[in-house]
């Protein structure tokens, strides 16, 4: 792996290859499961392809685009908008609320042009977030800004006043212009401020259930929380909110009633977890029901929570009545899959999270990392004392959280938490992508276009997984891509049935030679074929 990283380096200018070297590493696990260091959440060199997508993405596409009755209006050229429609396929169930209200379908926007990037666009804004209300009465408008907002002024905020006074109801505002951070991730930070800032909270109300959790961090991509869901209220779990997939604004508004908060995706959402128990006293743990044991793992760890036999029997008695489906199915597909090599390249969790689905399969991890994630979700939260804080990351706000003063109440005892502690259940805690690869493997943040084709070349792996951007140049080295973020109109992936689907469908990929019979036109007319001086 030293000499792969060499050769990847080799072709950078010297100012570049040093910057790469830090984000380039080969893992080392030693017994105290300390990793190396990796450089991440930092710029991407300009002139490099990379795969991140921007901060409006984050914020807007991501965390709060999958809630189906807030209206979320694109601030912004209309491009912006359209790209994050439904792009993402999480999924949604209208008919969990009473009034059916579903605005996901539509794509709303200012569809601003050169007249407001010179006169300003706040004139037009105030007229569509009418315009919203007027066709629709929802409960909620939240409004989303794109580069040139940020770039031409325009008060997105004294706007969402103003009208929040006008209609009388919720409308409020996201400074999530594209450029700021480094990436998607910074859009994360901002959705999880205003959602905490103008949302959780604001119905006090105990709904029914005796254990009341919330899933952050799980998108509904593919339909992956429908299959969760299915398995909590197959347990007796009453989930409350859901951030966001397949999730309403009442839910979040009252989701600080729940007793516990599992992360599923940390990078995304860690921020409301953390001001949600700091402010209300709700622990959270970190889940991943990504794979048949990791689901079994995930289920165990709430009723070790909530520690009542009742549940405990329950949970149970769901994994056996599920996991056999599931180890059979694996068992099915193991003899064609075992020992192929994969490559991770997505997003700031699956890259982790869908490491337990192939090694189920008995496939090798060969390198993997995240586009966007943080050293804490390469190395573990234990790293975050040691985190130099950059001015890019400085300018997204760091809200000042205290326990409420009438409503903050820990949900567990001290002694209860040493004693859950004490019998393996870890609060407030995430291990990290590196400490579960094996050592030798390169974990690489931030992949650009040129490495991916570099490690292409080199391993020749049987399946890569990445993004639609990296799909078609990949396939064109004969090598099958399955993409982990939109899932290729395949999925749920997430649960017990989630892993079956999943086991099947890598089972057609590696299993099927199409991609290495196609042959590139200048393979077959060598006078087309062209070289790069460079080269
Ligand atoms: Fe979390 Fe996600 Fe991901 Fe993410 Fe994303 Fe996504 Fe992803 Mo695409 S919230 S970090 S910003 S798990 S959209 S559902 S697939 S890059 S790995
Ligand atoms: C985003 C969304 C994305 C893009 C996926 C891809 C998603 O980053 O804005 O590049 O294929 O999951 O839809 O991550």
């Amino acid at each position: 792996p030293e000499k792969v990283k060499a050769r990847l380096l080799s072709k950078y200018p010297p100012k570049v290859a040093r910057k790469r070297a830090k984000q380039i590493v080969v893992n080392r696990v030693d017994p105290d499961g300390k990793t190396p260091v990796i450089s991440s959440n930092v710029r991407t060199v300009p002139g490099l392809m990379g795969q991140r997508g921007c901060c409006y993405a984050g914020c807007k596409g991501v965390v709060l685009g999958p809630t189906r009755d807030i209206i979320n209006i694109t601030h912004g050229p209309i491009g912006c908008g359209y790209y994050s429609w439904l792009t993402r396929r999480n999924q949604t169930d209208p008919d969990c609320t009473a009034d059916g209200h579903n605005f996901m379908t539509y794509c709303f926007s200012t569809d601003m042009q050169d007249q407001e990037i010179i006169f300003g666009g706040e004139k037009k804004l105030k007229q569509a977030i009418q315009e919203a209300y007027d066709n629709f009465r929802p409960k909620a408008i939240a409004v989303f800004s794109t580069c040139p907002v940020g770039l031409i002024g325009d008060d997105v905020h004294a706007v969402c006043r103003e009208m929040k006074a006008k209609l009388g109801i919720n409308v409020f505002g996201f400074s999530c212009e594209g450029y700021k951070g480094v990436s998607q991730s910074a859009g994360h930070h901002i959705a999880n401020n205003g959602i905490f800032k103008h949302v959780v909270g604001l119905d006090d109300t105990i709904g029914e259930g005796k254990y009341r959790i919330n899933l952050l961090g799980e998108y509904n991509i593919g339909g992956d929380a429908f299959e969760i869901e299915r398995l909590f209220e197959r347990c007796g779990i009453t989930m409350v909110s859901s951030y966001s997939g397949n999730s309403s604004i009442d839910a979040f508004a009252n989701s600080h009633t729940a007793d516990l908060n599992l992360i599923m995706c940390h990078r995304s959402i860690n921020y409301v977890a953390e001001m949600m128990e700091t402010k209300f006293g709700v622990p959270w743990v970190k889940v991943n029901f990504i794979g048949g044991a990791a689901t079994a793992k995930s289920l165990r760890k709430i009723a070790q929570y909530f520690d009542e036999k009742e549940l405990t029997d329950r949970v149970e008695a769901v994994i056996a009545a599920e996991m056999p489906a599931v180890e059979a199915a694996c068992a099915d597909v193991r003899p064609r899959t075992e020992g192929k090599r994969a490559m991770l390249f997505v997003g700031g969790s699956r890259a982790h999270h869908y490491q337990e689905l192939f090694a189920e399969l008995g496939m090798r991890t060969l390198s993997a990392g995240y586009e966007f994630g943080h050293r804490d979700d390469y190395e573990g939260r234990r790293v975050l004392p040691d985190i130099k804080v950059d001015a890019d990351s400085r300018n997204i706000e760091e809200l000042a959280i205290t326990p409420d003063p009438e409503r903050f109440n820990p949900r567990i005892s001290d002694e209860k938490k040493a004693e859950l502690e004490a019998r393996g259940l870890q609060f407030g805690e995430y291990d990290g992508m590196m400490p579960e690869m094996p050592d030798g493997t390169m974990v690489i943040d931030d992949l650009s276009q040129y490495e991916t084709d570099q490690l292409i070349k080199i391993f020749k792996p049987d399946l890569f997984c990445a993004g639609i951007k990296e799909k078609y140049t990949v396939q064109k080295h004969g090598i099958p891509l399955k993409q982990l973020h939109s899932y290729d109109y395949g999925g749920p992936y997430a649960g017990f049935k989630g892993a079956v689907n999943f086991y099947h469908e890598i089972d057609r990929m590696v299993s099927s030679r199409v991609w290495q019979y196609m042959r590139a036109p200048w393979q077959e007319h060598p006078e087309l074929s062209a070289t790069y001086a460079w080269e």
